[in-house]
């Protein structure tokens, strides 16, 4: 037949989704409905930040039940996305052991150059391709050799999130490609685990299993979860399961070459290359070279993106004030402009205790006016974030030799309609704002390519862009933009 029903979960920092996709083949089209939307919550538990995977396992039934309870009783196959570097380990037994760790956990804090000292910047470089990000999985799993041995001693299995969570489901143990690339003990170019780096570092070689690739048949739900909720078995697929790679998968591009920003709690600016850029340059500026689908790298840097108005608003909550995005975003619109720069990159916004107040000491000894406002706060993180994208997209395109005309966004961020102005001002291009539903999107269309409902990614990217809307930015705000952009650059020692 020439139409499908699928499954998507995409668990990202905000919420969690169940999506449920239809591809009307004929049509060309494909429509989404979300089933189930529930909160992702880490828990802190003394002085430790956790990931709730139990609850989240619970989630993912309810999801899979609410596909019965709405009619839709042909699902063809199902995926899950989330973001990367976390990890479970795996008793012998096939017991979790213990709680993942969430990478904002500060147990990685000074763990990334002790790792660097022992093996060197250019050597971990010239072999993963990866940025330096204190949270990647391999200064997790350092930290844990040091503060929690025997849990590692114990370890016979690591299982990224989303492999975690399909085992739970499926009985299965998998290592999917995309996540596997994240954890910097990836190699990118013989493409197999690091084994001779992981061996170094200390750390058991024998947890990892060989990633199978994306868009890979992985098992099917396992019969005592078909028992429990009483539904057939669906298949299940290892899609990109990197949240990014799967965003990156919807961005409804029309050339080959384009630039891409994946817009949520994190904001990933790059793009998509035949291969890893390991130039010394690259290497100087940390970018980072991600495993996409399809034998697809991605060249991108991560910027701090909407995690640091999110922990503003989180903040302003516990002091009892009720202002949602929207009207955050209006309270900034009406602020004088380019009064105040933080580089939204510095470590110290990782995971403060206190935003706004991180933020104002950033402006206080950069020596500049400090945004008093929540407003005020709010106007300079948007206007710091456009700023930045300028920066990284003009990086991005001296490491790829090529110019982009405008840039693609994808994610909830695009909801933010003032940020995209903004970027499209501060970059003087055309901004292409959606799907909002990235990550989902990309998930559902490397489904329907297991099933043999796409032909490739090209299809499915014209796919996506035929059944979404795109809004088009244009830059306005003149020059105002260029001469603040220098003085962003000196706020931020650019
Ligand atoms: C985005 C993302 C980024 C990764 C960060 C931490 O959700 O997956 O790609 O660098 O989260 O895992």
């Amino acid at each position: 037949s020439s139409s499908s029903t699928v499954l998507a979960f995409d668990l990202g920092a905000s919420s969690g989704r169940a999506i449920v996709g239809r591809l009307d083949s004929e049509a060309g089209r494909i429509t989404i409905e979300e089933i189930h939307r529930f909160s992702n919550d880490p828990v802190r538990v003394g002085n430790h930040l956790h990931w709730d995977i139990l609850r989240l396992l619970h989630e993912l039934k309810q999801g899979i039940l609410q596909t019965k309870h709405r009619g839709y009783t042909a699902i063809e196959s199902l995926a899950i996305d989330s973001w990367a570097v976390d990890f479970g380990l795996l008793a012998a037994n096939g017991e979790l052991l213990g709680n993942p760790y969430h990478y904002r956990d500060h147990h990685t804090d000074g763990v990334m150059a002790k790792v660097i000292s022992e093996v060197g910047r250019e050597k971990l470089y010239a072999a993963t391709g990866l940025q330096f990000l204190q949270f990647n999985s391999i200064f997790q799993l350092y930290a844990l050799k040091d503060n929690n041995p025997e849990l590692l001693d114990r370890a016979a299995t690591f299982l990224m999130i989303p492999d975690l969570l399909r085992y739970f489901l499926t009985g299965e143990k998998h290592s999917e490609y995309t996540n596997a690339t994240t954890t910097q003990l990836y190699n990118a170019t013989s493409l197999t685990w690091d084994t001779q780096l992981i061996e170094q570092l200390g750390l058991p070689a024998s947890i990892f299993l060989p990633p199978v690739a994306s868009g890979s048949r992985v098992g099917a739900l396992s019969p005592s979860v078909c028992e429990e909720l009483d539904v057939p078995s669906i298949p299940v697929i290892a899609v990109g399961e990197h949240d990014t790679a799967s965003a990156v998968v919807a961005v409804p591009a029309l050339d080959d070459d384009f630039a891409f920003l994946s817009c949520g709690t994190w904001s990933l600016l790059g793009s998509e290359t035949d291969n890893p850029v390991l130039t010394e340059q690259a290497l100087d500026w940390n970018f980072t070279n991600e495993g996409g689908v399809y034998g697809t790298n991605r060249l991108l840097k991560n910027i701090m993106g909407l995690w640091l108005i999110q922990e503003c608003k989180r903040t302003w909550e516990k002091e009892g004030k009720t202002a949602s995005f929207a009207e955050l975003a209006k309270q900034a619109e009406s602020v004088k402009p380019f009064q105040f720069f933080i580089d939204p990159d510095d470590d110290m916004f990782l995971n403060p205790a206190h935003m706004p107040k991180q933020i104002q000491h950033y402006c206080r000894v950069t020596g500049q006016v400090v945004p008093e406002t929540d407003g005020e706060i709010v106007r300079c993180i948007l206007e710091s974030l456009a700023m930045k994208y300028r920066f990284i997209l003009e990086r991005t395109e001296q490491l790829t030799g090529k110019s982009y005309r405008g840039l693609h966004i994808v994610g909830g961020g695009i909801q933010n309609e003032l940020l995209c102005q903004f970027t499209s001002n501060a970059t003087g291009r055309e901004v292409w704002a959606g799907p909002v539903e990235g990550s989902a999107l990309g998930n559902l269309v490397v489904q329907w390519i297991a099933l043999g409902y796409i032909a490739n990614l090209r299809e499915a990217r014209k796919l996506i862009r035929n059944s979404f809307p795109v809004k088009t930015y244009h830059p306005t705000g003149g020059a105002g933009w260029q001469a603040a952009y220098d003085r962003f650059c000196t706020a931020a020692s650019l």
